[in-house]
């Protein structure tokens, strides 16, 4: 089975972190759905009130178990929870939604320390803007926080393109520790 590593998927909601998770896990995930109570409900019918689990055999060396985070604010007491021993972070922005800099900017509040001591993949998710306008922005915000973290815009509900941001993630993190 190979190593296993936590991996969490943080981001605001509608970003994709469930339809994310559900899409890669190799066994039917964990899901804490519930109807939104307030202003999310003109988004979607649910939202992740604790969190996403799934689990991933990506190859033969790496068993990657998956933690999503609720997107709402009000839950954030949960992610530095959740985020504790993460080895590495999937942050997923809505291009649909608040500029990237917004919404890297609550994650910064709640997740930031985390952030800075694990590798991180940004993923685009949305589609009603310019694809390479958004990738410029966030590139634009990201070293505005002098990270440099790479940027994919994706379909969550996507297998393959799931599969490869974990990839993406993992050489990062081999290329941190060797
Ligand atoms: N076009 C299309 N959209 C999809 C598909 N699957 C999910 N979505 C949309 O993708 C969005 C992602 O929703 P979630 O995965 O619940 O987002 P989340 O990041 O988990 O959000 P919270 O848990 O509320 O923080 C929703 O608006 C879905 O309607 C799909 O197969 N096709
Ligand atoms: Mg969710």
């Amino acid at each position: 089975m190979g190593e296993e590593l936590k991996i969490i998927f943080a981001g605001p909601v509608g970003a994709g972190k469930t339809t994310a998770i559900g899409a890669v896990s190799d066994r039917p995930p964990v899901q804490t759905e519930a109807a939104p109570t307030d202003e999310v409900r003109q988004m979607k019918a649910s939202t992740t009130v604790a969190m996403d689990y799934g689990e991933v055999q990506l190859d033969e060396d790496h068993h990657l178990n998956l933690y999503g985070l609720p997107g709402q604010e009000r839950f954030s007491y949960m992610w530095d929870i959740l985020a504790r021993g993460a080895l590495g972070f999937v942050v997923m922005l809505n291009s649909d939604a608040d500029p990237p800099a917004t919404q890297l900017g609550l994650l910064e509040t709640g997740l930031g320390q985390h952030l800075r001591e694990a590798p991180v993949v940004v993923t685009l998710t949305g589609s009603r803007r310019d694809e390479h306008a958004v990738v410029q922005e966030t590139r634009a915000a990201l070293s505005t926080m002098e990270v440099f973290w790479p940027v994919m815009s994706i379909s969550p509900w996507k297998r393959a393109e799931v599969a490869t941001v974990l990839q993406v993630l993992l050489a990062e993190l081999e290329f941190a520790n060797p």
